[in-house]
């Protein structure tokens, strides 16, 4: 089969993760378009690509593109996406799909009507050990569930010097911290447990009220013209969820922890067992037992479930992390793209379902009533 040519547009920090994966997944870049012509002129030279477009016109009229990924700021999300699956591109659009439920419904319907690929990247479900738990959770082996609970928290807001395009709601969405990363937590859980939320309690907080100027990147370090600027976004948010089988969960989301980096966290308790994952210790799996034991699951490719061994490319103690999530993540969407039908892959379907999510969990905060989820 011929090489995959995939344009990515938007340049900063995911779109550089998202050309290295497609890269090592067999694709060929075939060009960038970035916050202007000038960046994608510098990006295109940087990486070495054919094209630097100027819009997403040109990305849809390239007869070299078959796919778009789109790693814009998450206001553009539905222009972008909309535009490529209308030309006929396969799309991996980053999340939030869009920053509206109605917009998020539009696109999934518009990728169902053209039968084209279209995925979002919840690559937290390619961490090895996290198909590992989900094996053993479908398998049975922790018993009917009692409890989900975790957090997920990072650090590189809790300066007020510093800022980024997602505080501001008009370029990131109504919410913040929520949408970018408890969105993450929420896919995560309902996927390994199987379970869905039907009604939530959300509560969310704006800890920093000024912040200093915006920049573009994600996780860079603060910068400051003196000028400091009103936040309405929420730094931090707590909720409860019911699931439809009847079981509770909470989570805790925050930008403001320190030394928090990325520490995504789940638990989920059974009547006969518990496992618990930690993203920043992500070779592991702990297993939770009655009668003074514990077990650690190590990641590996001769132990474990299927998808679990097939997710291990490295051997036992030589550490993947984030990078061959996403790597993996980008594999499987090419593979789907090219007939085949891997596992676990998120789909515009899994973005539209986060968007409802989100959507509720803001009416609930902002209602501060139990809210139904459907
Ligand atoms: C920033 O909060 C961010 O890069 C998110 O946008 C990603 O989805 C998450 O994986 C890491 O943090």
């Amino acid at each position: 089969m011929s090489k995959l040519g995939v344009a990515i547009v938007g340049a900063g920090m995911i779109g550089e993760v998202h050309r290295r994966a497609a890269i090592l997944a067999g694709a060929i870049v075939r060009g960038v378009s970035a916050s202007s012509p000038e960046r994608a002129t510098q990006v295109a030279s940087a990486w070495d690509v054919a094209r630097a477009y100027r819009d997403i016109e040109e990305v849809v009229a390239d007869p070299q593109v078959q796919v778009v990924h789109v790693c814009t700021p998450n206001h553009l999300h539905r222009a972008m996406a909309q535009a490529a699956l209308a030309a006929g591109k396969h799309v991996i659009c980053e999340k939030p799909l869009a920053t509206t439920l109605e917009d998020a419904k539009t696109l999934a319907a518009l990728a169902a009507s053209t039968g084209l690929t279209a995925t979002v990247p919840f690559v937290y479900r390619y961490h090895p050990v996290v198909r590992e738990a989900r094996a053993r959770i479908a398998h049975g082996e922790l018993g009917p569930l009692r409890l989900i609970h975790g957090s997920y928290l990072q650090d590189w807001l809790m300066d007020p010097a510093s800022n980024n395009w997602r505080v501001d709601p008009k370029l990131g969405g109504a919410s913040r911290v929520f949408a970018d990363i408890g969105s993450h937590w929420c896919d995560l859980v309902e996927w390994v447990t199987g379970e869905r939320f039907a009604e939530v309690s959300a509560a969310f907080e704006t800890v920093i009220a000024e912040r200093g100027a915006a920049t573009s990147k994600s996780f860079a370090s603060a910068t400051t013209d003196g000028a400091m600027h009103a936040v309405s976004s929420e730094d931090v948010a707590a909720a409860m969820f019911k699931t439809g089988g009847g079981t509770l969960a909470s989570l805790t989301v925050s930008q403001v922890s320190a030394g928090r980096r990325n520490r995504l966290w789940f638990e989920i308790d059974g009547a006969k067992a518990s496992v618990a994952f930690d993203q920043e210790d992500s070779e592991r799996l702990w297993i939770g037992l009655p009668d003074q034991r514990e077990e650690i699951f190590v990641r590996g490719p001769s132990a474990g479930s299927p998808e679990q061994r097939r997710l291990s490319v490295l051997p036992v103690g030589h550490a993947q992390g984030y990078g061959y999530c996403f790597e993996a993540f980008v594999a499987d969407t090419y593979r789907a793209i090219a007939a085949e039908r891997p596992e676990g892959l998120p789909t515009f379907d899994d973005g539209l379902r986060s968007a409802l999510i989100v959507d509720r969990v803001i009416a609930s905060a902002r209602t501060r009533v139990w809210t139904p989820i459907s």
